[in-house]
């Protein structure tokens, strides 16, 4: 179905935008980004695809822009583990913000706080339907945890929204843990 050979496509190309560019023979910039030519050349995919996988992506994972220097460029919008500088600024949060995930790790959670693990940062939801979504990933049963965003913000904690409008932020002390 074409549906399914795009959903594949986009997972190779979040792998090799956020986790392995080397594996496509790829080098991003320091803020993640790789012109489009360099990168329909690596992956092997056409510009119609590219554009159909950006476009109807169910979260915008993907950005697509000009350069600077004029030449046109894609990164992925968050969700990265290799190193790179997104050069978000830091924005002020909703009251509370939410984190679905599997009621397997809420232990564990309420004993240490949501760790963003391999990845940069924790990442939180503005709506309790997307971290169901999010939470859903990981099978089982699904808990949504509820940040007190607010109170962390007070205690100067940074927040940051991606550009597909995932809320992040480095770790979540337990203490700060509604729900
Ligand atoms: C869990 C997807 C035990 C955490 C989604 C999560 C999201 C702990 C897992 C994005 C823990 C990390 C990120 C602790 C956190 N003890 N487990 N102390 N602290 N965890 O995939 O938030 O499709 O790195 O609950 O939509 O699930 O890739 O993070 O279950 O936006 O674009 O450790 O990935 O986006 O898992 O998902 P992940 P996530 P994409």
């Amino acid at each position: 179905m074409e549906r399914d050979r795009l959903v594949k496509l986009s997972k190779r190309m979040s792998k090799a935008l956020r986790h392995n560019p080397g594996r496509v023979g790829l080098v991003l910039d320091a803020a993640g980004w790789v012109p489009v030519d360099t990168f329909l050349t690596a992956m092997g995919i056409s510009r119609p695809d590219l554009d159909a996988v950006v476009a109807g992506n169910d979260k915008q994972r993907f950005a697509i822009e000009h350069g600077p220097d004029g030449v046109e460029r894609i990164r992925a919008n968050q969700g990265h583990s290799i190193a790179v500088d997104l050069e978000l600024r830091p924005q002020s949060p909703p009251e509370v913000l939410y984190h679905g995930t599997s009621a397997a790790v809420l232990p564990s959670i309420r004993a240490t706080g949501l760790n963003r693990g391999g990845r940069h940062h924790v990442h939180l939801s503005a709506d309790t339907a997307t971290a169901h979504r999010v939470g859903a990933r990981r099978g089982g049963a699904v808990v949504i945890i509820t940040v007190n965003a607010a109170a962390m913000a007070a205690d100067g904690h940074d927040f940051y929204r991606s550009a597909n409008g995932v809320w992040l932020t480095e770790s979540v002390p337990p203490a700060y843990l509604l729900t």
